[in-house]
């Protein structure tokens, strides 16, 4: 059977797991977001990470259903989060294409603001190159029922500087391909402070990806990077793990 039709059976069979890597803000030294990341416990296969199966969803035409399904499970398990007292806003990532895809932008709205769940979606810059004018208005339309919007991957895609300017986005996240080796490499750090004090400029906040060592926290710290995500805070967990670490962290 094709993926993308072994994947409706997944949806429907409930054979999709979140899992959450936490965000900390540096200066408040605090965790207030966490990413869902989607993994699929094939009742074969094992454990399938997204980059083998998200590509297979969106050429077949599952990624709108893959997608509400995880906007409805990060609302559940925000109102865990909540009900331990851990209030985070959770961020989804969301394909380009479903920016073009009314009927999803309007079942996201819906459900988002029936729940009054309090969530981030992140959207790459090259996502909206495809049709800017319906994927801007309709981020708009998420900004405007209270979902951040963040810019994924920065500076790995293809960057403009026209759709950072135009887009309703508040958080910009640094790829971690100009972080991971961001104390061992001349130029990455010069990219990756101009890149804080554009966002900066732009007003918006900045998340560093893929932080894996103390000495490259301290130096994202002095150059003023809000919050940071990465194997050095957590690696991406279940939400008992979650809430385990949240406790640890309190
Ligand atoms: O850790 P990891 O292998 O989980 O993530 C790999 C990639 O899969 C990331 O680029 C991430 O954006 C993407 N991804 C994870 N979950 C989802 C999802 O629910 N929807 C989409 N479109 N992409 C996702
Ligand atoms: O593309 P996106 O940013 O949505 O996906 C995040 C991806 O980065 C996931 O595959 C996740 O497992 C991975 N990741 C998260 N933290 C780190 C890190 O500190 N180092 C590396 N190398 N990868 C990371
Ligand atoms: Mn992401
Ligand atoms: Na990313």
């Amino acid at each position: 059977r094709r993926l993308a039709d072994e994947l409706r059976t997944a949806i429907d069979e409930d054979q999709l797991l979140l899992a959450y890597q936490p965000k900390i803000h540096v200066r408040r030294q605090e965790i207030n977001s966490a990413e869902a990341l989607v993994r699929w416990a094939h009742p074969e296969r094992g454990l399938i990470l997204p980059g083998d199966f998200i590509g297979a969803a969106e050429d077949g035409d599952v990624i709108d259903l893959l997608t509400l399904w995880t906007i409805r499970r990060a609302i559940i398990d925000q109102r865990s989060l909540q009900a331990a007292g851990h209030d985070l806003r959770i961020f989804i990532n969301i394909s380009g294409q479903l920016l073009a895809d009314q009927a999803f932008v309007d079942a996201a709205c819906h459900l988002v603001a029936e729940a009054d769940a309090k969530l981030g979606f992140e959207v790459t810059e090259t996502s909206v190159i495809r049709d800017p004018d319906s994927a801007i208005a309709n981020l708009q339309r998420f900004a405007d029922i209270g979902i951040i919007i963040a810019i994924d991957d920065y500076g790995a895609g293809l960057s403009s500087l026209a759709y950072l300017k135009q887009l309703p986005a508040r958080e910009l996240k640094i790829d971690k391909l100009f972080v991971t080796q961001l104390t061992s490499s001349n130029r990455d750090p010069l990219i990756v402070r101009s890149t804080i004090d554009l966002a900066h400029a732009l007003e918006m906040e900045v998340v560093a990806e893929g932080v894996e060592t103390h000495s490259a926290l301290a130096l994202l710290t002095v150059m003023g990077c809000d919050m940071v995500q990465g194997f050095l805070i957590s690696r991406p967990i279940a939400l008992e793990a979650l809430l385990t670490f949240l406790e640890e962290d309190r």
